[in-house]
């Protein structure tokens, strides 16, 4: 499950839409975003930061009601891991315990410099420094 749209093209490159990726972003081409109506390896539309890792635990929680058995896994990057809806998703998956691999794009951007405490506690760890 990917987050920010722009992280999906790569996917998109992997799921059917290599030859008319050259399309992306113009008039009646392929969407910058994830689409439901582009693909249907695009379960969620996307486009706004801090959504995967609630779509994700959604998965997760469907998966295991229909008693199937796959991985889940979101991606979500240093800046959209500071959104309001990345966190709820944090609280509610800790609380469900469902079986969610969460992978952190750090690069230390979020548009321009990221800031704030997690940002400044996500610095400390990739320094293994003690927290
Ligand atoms: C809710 C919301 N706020 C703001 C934006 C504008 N925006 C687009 S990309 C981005 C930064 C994303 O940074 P990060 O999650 O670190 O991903 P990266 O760009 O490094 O892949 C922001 C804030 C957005 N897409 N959604």
């Amino acid at each position: 499950m990917w987050d920010t749209g722009h992280q999906a093209y790569v996917h998109k490159l992997l799921t059917g839409r290599r030859e008319r990726f050259y399309t992306i972003r113009q008039f009646g081409g392929l969407s910058g975003y994830l689409r439901r109506d582009e693909s249907p390896y695009d379960v969620v539309g996307a486009s706004h930061a801090s959504t995967s890792i609630s779509a994700a635990l959604g998965l997760a929680a469907a998966r295991d009601l229909q008693r199937k058995d796959f991985k889940v896994v979101a991606i979500i990057g240093d800046g959209a891991l500071t959104g309001g809806m990345a966190l709820e998703a944090l609280n509610s998956a800790g609380y469900l315990k469902k079986n969610l691999i969460i992978a952190i794009n750090d690069n230390d951007k979020s548009i321009s410099d990221n800031v704030g405490a997690l940002h400044e506690y996500m610095k400390q760890l990739a320094a293994c420094k003690q927290l």
